[in-house]
């Protein structure tokens, strides 16, 4: 079954790929199983390769969909629960700044807007302000969007457009201080990207800048750091506004300004983009915005469609994160979500904001099993059997859409 699957996929992906079009959302036949296991390899045959700015990277651990849509294939996670820098995902909605702003980082100046007292600050002098370190997954909004069956637009991320990654850096609190708060009437912390915008069009059609609720200021840093190297162009180097439990988007890289606003961004991306339109429509300022993670889990070991695992003992592994608060119970099925036996967590407890390593040990007859896990939080939220549906396919934290069909003989 899984050859044929693959099969299929290649086919498709040739024939669409002409057009431009993402090649795994071309399946939409099958089962989210045979999808999530079909789309996990990428496409060796017909990868690209890495773009210049991504170009350390290792290039087998990941889906190339794009210069700008790199994603960690679902087996390349490793053991360990920080996702190697050369593993990463990397997510540009526009073409990213030139390298050499990542050549002398503390020169790098950020704009701070919307307090006591507006300054432009660099780096060098930020760093004196304050220091913090978090742990926490990165994810794009749009992770998981292969497996919806409408076929939302949009690059067919499967499990890969996410890490577990360590940012270091300055709290936004610490900042505020140094600038002597913000305005009263403040409602947003909003972040506005370095990319340079073209001459003659208007910044809000491309731009990278989006806004987040205050209370998202709690845990919030300006980081130079990643995994304990300085932050590299492809993850938003020189500077990058961090915010544990919210998407991919919101943690805007290449800051060059960080404005308290009463208003939200009037860009695309804040506007229309990010939104959770229903089915069929398209987003608005009305709908809420894509902001925080929900509660999500997945299975890592076994799924390389290269690898037949053996019957007998088998360990069972995979992530779970709780969103913006821990995740606190794992659940593994062999049976398609039949019945569920709790799994254990291994590894340290880095926090809220990162997940958490999983391992169910089980003894399985030669034969064909339906894997899936179901992750809950300290919130008491546990991963729903079925997507929440909206237009563009966004924050898909189904159970059964992640769950894959493994043989094992
Ligand atoms: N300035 C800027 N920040 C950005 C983006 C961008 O295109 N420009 N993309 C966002 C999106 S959609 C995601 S998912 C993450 C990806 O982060 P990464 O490339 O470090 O993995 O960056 C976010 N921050
Ligand atoms: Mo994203």
């Amino acid at each position: 079954m899984t050859t044929i699957n693959v099969t299929r996929r290649r086919l498709l992906t040739t024939s669409t790929s002409v057009l431009g079009l993402a090649s795994v959302g071309a399946i939409s036949g099958l089962s989210p199983a045979a999808k999530a296991l079909a789309a996990t390899q990428g496409d060796k045959a017909k990868a690209p390769s890495l773009p210049a700015y991504a170009d350390w990277k290792d290039a087998d651990s990941l889906i190339i969909h794009s210069a700008n849509t790199i994603e960690t294939k679902r087996h390349a996670f490793g053991n360990g629960i920080i996702t190697p820098l050369d593993r990463l995902f990397v997510r540009n909605n526009i073409a990213p700044p030139s390298e050499d702003i990542v050549k002398d980082p503390d020169a790098w100046e950020l704009e701070i807007e919307g307090v006591k007292d507006p300054v432009t600050i660099t780096v060098g002098e930020l760093k004196k302000l304050g220091m913090t370190t978090v742990a926490m997954v990165l994810q794009c909004s749009g992770n998981g969007r292969a497996y919806f069956p409408s076929n939302p637009s949009g690059t067919q991320w499967t499990v890969g457009a996410a890490g577990c990654v360590v940012f270091t850096g300055v709290p936004v609190k610490a900042i505020l201080e140094h600038v002597n708060g913000m305005n009263e009437n403040a409602k947003y912390m909003t972040g506005t990207g370095g990319e340079p915008i073209p001459e003659g069009l208007d910044p809000n059609t491309i731009q990278v800048e989006r806004s987040v609720p205050l209370e998202a200021i709690e845990d919030a840093l300006l980081a130079w750091e990643i995994n304990g190297k300085p932050l590299p162009l492809a993850h938003g180097g020189p500077l990058r506004l961090v915010v544990p439990g919210y998407t991919g988007v919101n943690n805007v890289k290449y800051l060059k300004r960080l404005a308290f606003t009463e208003e939200q961004s009037a860009a695309n991306i804040q506007q229309s983009g990010y939104r959770l339109a229903p089915m069929g429509e398209k987003g608005a300022p009305t709908q809420e915005s894509v902001w925080t993670m929900p509660v999500k889990s997945w299975i890592t070991y076994p799924s390389d469609p290269d690898v037949k695992p053996k019957a007998g003992r088998v360990q069972i592994q995979g992530l779970a994160m709780g969103g913006t608060t821990d995740v606190t119970d794992i659940e593994v099925s062999i049976d398609g979500g039949k019945t569920w036996e709790k799994a254990t967590f291994i590894g340290p407890d880095l926090g809220p904001y990162a997940w958490r390593q999983f391992v169910l040990s089980v003894e399985l007859e030669p034969g064909t099993y339906k894997l899936a896990s179901r992750a809950t939080n300290k919130a008491g939220d546990t991963q729903p059997e079925e997507r929440m549906e909206n237009n563009r396919g966004y924050l898909n934290n189904s159970w059964l859409d992640h769950s894959l069909e493994i043989s094992f003989t």
